[in-house]
């Protein structure tokens, strides 16, 4: 054989045994190392390079079958009909291509599109004998999976016997996707610290390796969902469209994902995709794109499937949100409260739409469970939150060239004594004069949700402490225009834009001061609660634990926290300063308002469905102004439920507990 063709094979080779160790990673032992676009490029490599050289494609080549391994302990299952999965799409061009090819294949019938979410779990195939629950599989490799019926049954979205009239089909078989919600994978990551267990690196992983647990009980426990999407009778599917079939499955007794769209063609698909982009953090779930199907079945049957997936459907993946990159370094940087945060810098990499060259490693004990040395390879994630966080470090990249960390025993910025106390994971500079302390506090009082002093960013609040032109937050307002405007990059037009913003914060209101002043576990609630529970800065200095304490919602920490800050002298006379330069200490309002707070305070809503002209956090902003609670479930306790377009199962449990219901509509009377 020559040379090249040599390196050929051995490549396809290598590439072959790299994916294969990935698929036991992730499917097997739920431990990936790769982040699944990596994965994804990995097996395109493959696939290309066998295409070109299919002499050298082995038998067992896992591009030649659709998922992975089924794992030991459970009986096999071979699926009635193949559980496909679908070709992926990472833009628009690709959807209007996928679009293009359909139209082709209806050859001028028209026809539409169902757009579903694609949420981020696993797969399973649930059979029905005489309406009964009979059989759970798992969609394994796509032709065979593991019977896992005694775990599926413990789903509670999964009803055991079918509803209504679907309960006198003789066979039916469900397929949905399998999921723990955030709060529910949270709390599994919690115990499982407590136990020190290693935890898991998302919600998928946990949901895959909770359905492959061989004690029901333990998977009972972990609060497994299903949100039903297909549904076959035998082989065929019973309904003439994918939307009836959805319906079908609600009445079922199915949960079915009520951010559904029937598009009649692709621009309504494009819109359901970015719309729902911008909701994706606000999901009690995650997603990691859009199914988009042909509702016809007669046309799905026609257009068919490829070896791996249907014509009639595509997935358009949001961008990922885990990546892989290397560590360069490990800085430390210093809070408002003097919290010491070690933050990993990374080689920059693309990640959900923005580069990221930094993660935070939270506190010292993260980086000895992390277990991170600078030079390693680190699978990083953002999710909800902004700041990305380092995973796992991928140990099979280690070259020995890796160095330790070794946590400061000092302040980075003052030198001053770092103090951990027993029990506390959290290590602070104790310097009362710490200049990256002042840094940071200047920032927060300054920020957006706080007194929103536009203008005042890093550089600046930097070249404030070191000249020592502000000691703290009140001497901001004594900044004259001459002082600003001789700083570095400053002309005499932004020196006084900036004293104009200063001068606006004068009037923020109680709740932005309350949060500004940055006492520790003060956070915007909390700081709104306070503020209307006393209405003026004075009476909160003067409140007692107990008063505080006794706010529904307030603990004992916040409590002792709050009056902590208040025996500081040197707070109470900031506190007195800023009321001298004319901040506002007071609660603005009163009169109409006061009155309006009645039907709020106190009072929990429930937000669901899209609202129209707000969005949901500014409904939440709105409601929690005047003293309501947003909470994400419906209970026996909600007052109200807000219901807006296309609500879901919430809207259907509100009724069903005979909960007040109001429109958007509603909403903006009872705000006046
Ligand atoms: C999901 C999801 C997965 C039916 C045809 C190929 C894939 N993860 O939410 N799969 C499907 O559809 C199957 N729909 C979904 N919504």
């Amino acid at each position: 054989m020559p040379t090249a063709a040599k390196s050929i094979e051995s490549e396809i080779k290598k590439l072959r045994e790299e994916v294969l160790r990935h698929e036991e990673l992730y499917y097997v032992h739920d431990r990936p190392e790769i982040s699944d676009v990596e994965y994804d490029a990995l097996v395109e490599r493959l696939r290309a390079l066998e295409e070109e050289h299919p002499e050298f494609r082995a038998p067992d080549s896992p591009t030649l079958r659709v998922g992975g391994r089924p794992a030991e302990g459970f009986e096999e299952y071979v699926h009635r009909r193949p559980m496909l999965s679908l070709d992926n799409s990472y833009n628009i061009e690709d959807l209007r291509a996928f679009d293009e090819r359909c139209r082709k294949l209806a050859d001028g019938r028209p026809f539409e599109y169902v757009a579903e979410l694609k949420i981020d779990g696993l797969s399973l195939s649930v059979h029905y004998e005489g309406g009964v629950l009979a059989r759970g599989v798992t969609r394994g490799d796509g032709r065979v999976g593991e019977d896992v019926t005694q775990n599926v049954r413990t789903i509670r979205s999964v009803p055991l016997r079918l509803k209504g009239a679907a309960g006198g089909e003789a066979e039916v078989e469900v397929r949905g996707e399998a999921y723990l919600s955030r709060k529910a994978f949270e709390r599994i990551n919690a115990e499982r610290e407590e136990a020190e267990e290693a935890k898991f690196a998302n919600p998928r992983n946990a949901a895959a390796g909770t359905i492959r647990q061989l004690d029901p009980k333990v998977v009972a426990r972990r609060r497994l969902d299903l949100f039903a999407y297909d549904v076959l009778r035998g082989e065929r599917k019973p309904f003439p469209t994918h939307w009836e079939a959805l319906e079908w499955l609600a009445a079922a007794g199915f949960t079915v994902n009520p951010h559904r769209a029937k598009c009649p063609d692709i621009e309504g698909v494009i819109k359901f995709c970015n719309d729902m982009e911008a909701e994706r953090d606000r999901l009690e779930y995650e997603i990691d794109g859009v199914v988009v199907k042909v509702n016809s079945t007669a046309l799905q049957d026609e257009f068919g499937t490829t070896a791996k997936a249907p014509r009639w459907a595509i997935a358009y993946k949001y961008p990922a949100r885990q990546a892989t990159t290397q560590v360069e370094e490990i800085i430390v940087q210093v809070g408002r409260t003097g919290a010491l945060t070690p933050v990993a810098v990374l080689t920059p990499v693309q990640l959900a739409g923005t580069v990221v060259a930094r993660a935070t490693l939270h506190n010292e004990d993260e980086i000895k469970r992390l277990g991170v040395k600078i030079g390693d390879w680190v699978n990083i994630e953002k999710s909800g939150e902004i700041i990305p966080k380092v995973l796992s470090v991928v140990t099979s990249r280690r070259t020995g060239e890796e160095k330790s960390f070794r946590f400061p025993k000092k302040c980075p910025v003052c030198g001053g004594v770092v103090s951990r106390p027993e029990g506390e994971v959290v290590s602070r500079c104790v310097a009362a004069d710490c200049p990256a302390q002042l840094k940071a506090r200047l920032l927060h009082y300054a920020s957006r949700r706080a007194m929103r002093i536009e203008g005042l960013g890093d550089a600046l609040a930097e070249q404030f402490v070191q000249k020592g032109m502000v000691r703290d937050v009140a001497n901001l307002y004594d900044l004259k225009l001459e002082e600003v405007a001789g700083l570095e990059r400053m002309a005499e037009k932004s020196a006084s834009n900036l004293l104009a913003q200063i001068e606006a914060s004068k009037t923020r209101d109680l709740p932005q001061l309350v949060y500004g002043l940055g006492i520790r576990h003060v956070g915007e609630r909390t700081a709104a609660l306070l503020a209307r529970h006393f209405r003026s800065l004075e009476a909160l200095r003067t409140a007692t634990v107990e008063q505080i304490d006794d706010i529904h919602e307030i603990g004992l920490t916040v409590a002792e926290s709050v009056r902590d800050w208040f025996d500081d002298e040197g707070n109470v006379e900031l506190c007195e300063r800023l009321r001298q330069r004319g901040v506002r200490t007071e609660l603005a309002g009163g009169g109409v308002g006061a009155q309006a707070d009645e039907a709020f305070a106190g009072k929990q809503f429930v937000l669901t469905g899209r609202l129209e002209t707000l969005t949901r956090d500014e409904a939440r902003a709105l409601i929690e102004a005047r003293g309501g609670r947003v909470t994400s479930t419906v209970s026996k306790k909600t007052d109200y439920v807000v219901a807006g377009e296309e609500a879901g199962s919430k809207l259907e449990k509100a009724q069903a507990l005979g909960l007040k219901v109001i429109d958007e509509e509603g909403l903006k009377e009872m705000l006046g």
